[in-house]
């Protein structure tokens, strides 16, 4: 007897199909024949049919068929068709066997020897990267690595990413084909990943301006398709620890044009437009030197000039919201024509993020020279 056709691996939940073909190759009648398949236990849901020879399954007994009476060269073929079980991986092995109660003598080629089949499964996995440390206000961005390294398609794959409620304003992107679950923001159904299939998912959003703290972010992945290994079907807890920093911003006003010996006015406006307070803020505003006179006034916060220089001040701790003015009003230089440039700074000991918004200027102010008197000679006519 033996196996016709034998798939060395499948994918679990598949049906497999195992063909049995036995002949009595002697010369004599052989009577009371048994065929025993020794069916492995993760096969289910099993279909026979029979051809050739009559056979009477055994009652009480799983794939044990009484044969009829098997004359010279007589036999038959048993087709079994059955499903393996959703929820096993490895290999199973299958081994039947022909009987009679006559005696024969090769006793040999009476079982199949073990049918072995890999039942190969999927095995998704899921990675997760995003920023250590951060600050209020900012965005972040998190990025989700996940693919297929199993034997087999894993179906009704369903990634999960639920994102703190302390993060707004979120977007994603993606490579791979996902589509995001109606009604979930952050639940996305994955078309079946085949063995090695792989996609990106990328998420940016906005810490909110009011938190501090730890910013806590999981994802995983699943499937309806069996995996043996689930450890790496989850990844994090990513870890974000955020802080409150300030910002502060500055901005400058001057005049566009202006002529020799007058009088011009430059103001600057700055404030902490952050969430925590800047400490040791110093603003530095360095005038050209054809202004010469100068005089400063402020509103606002209270500023100290630094000592030994002209233009620098330090500013007491400025809070979320605290702002101030300063207005310096300077002569120029009477013998001075062409552009004056003039550029203010604002800065902390305090870190903060954003220090595009801490430079003001360059303000160009175009300095012309009075017109000159005009001499009039008188016109003489002559006759
Ligand atoms: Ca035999
Ligand atoms: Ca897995
Ligand atoms: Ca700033």
């Amino acid at each position: 007897m033996r196996y016709s056709h034998r798939p060395a691996s499948i994918s679990v939940g598949s049906p497999i199909t195992y063909t049995l073909v036995y002949t009595n190759l002697g010369a004599a009648v052989a009577h009371q024949v048994t065929i025993t398949d020794v069916m492995p236990a993760e096969i289910n849901n099993a279909s026979v049919i029979s051809a050739g020879a009559i056979i009477t399954p055994r009652a009480g007994s799983r794939f044990v068929w009484d044969v009829a009476d098997l004359g010279h060269g007589k036999g038959g073929v048993i087709t079994i068709t059955a499903l393996v079980s959703s929820t096993f991986a490895g290999t199973i092995s299958n081994t039947a066997y022909v009987a009679t109660e006559t005696y024969e003598q090769n006793l040999g080629n009476n079982t199949t020897g073990p049918i072995l089949t890999t039942v190969n499964v999927p095995d998704l996995r899921i990675s997760k990267q995003g920023p250590a440390n951060s600050t209020s206000s900012q965005a972040i961005t998190y990025t989700l690595d996940y693919k297929n390294i199993g034997l087999a398609t894993a179906h009704q794959v369903v990634i999960t990413d639920l994102l703190p409620s302390e993060l707004i304003s979120a977007s994603v992107t993606f490579s791979g084909a996902i589509t995001p679950r109606v009604g979930s923001r952050y639940v996305w159904d994955v078309t079946d990943l085949a063995p090695g299939a792989s996609g990106k998912i990328t998420i940016t959003a906005i810490v909110n301006s009011a938190f501090s703290g730890t910013l806590t972010n999981t994802a995983t992945i699943a499937s309806a398709t069996y995996e043996q290994d689930m450890d790496n079907n989850t990844a994090g807890p990513v870890l974000t620890t955020v802080i409150q920093v300030p910002d502060l911003r500055i901005s400058k006003q001057g005049p566009a044009n202006s002529m020799s010996g007058s009088t011009i006015t430059y103001t600057l406006d700055y404030k902490n437009i952050g969430f925590a307070v800047a400490h040791q803020v110093v603003i530095t505003d360095l005038l050209p030197s054809e202004l010469i006179s100068a005089s400063v006034t402020f509103s606002g916060a209270i500023i100290t000039p630094r000592a030994g220089s002209r233009y620098a001040w330090d500013v007491a701790d400025l809070a979320p919201g605290a702002s101030g003015k300063i207005t310096i009003t300077a002569v120029v230089s009477s013998t001075f024509s062409g552009v004056l440039t003039n550029t203010a700074y604002i800065a902390s000991a305090t870190y903060e993020q954003n220090l595009d918004n801490n430079i003001a200027g360059p303000v160009l102010t175009q300095v012309k020279a009075p017109n000159q008197p005009k001499i009039y000679l008188p016109l003489v006519l002559k006759g």
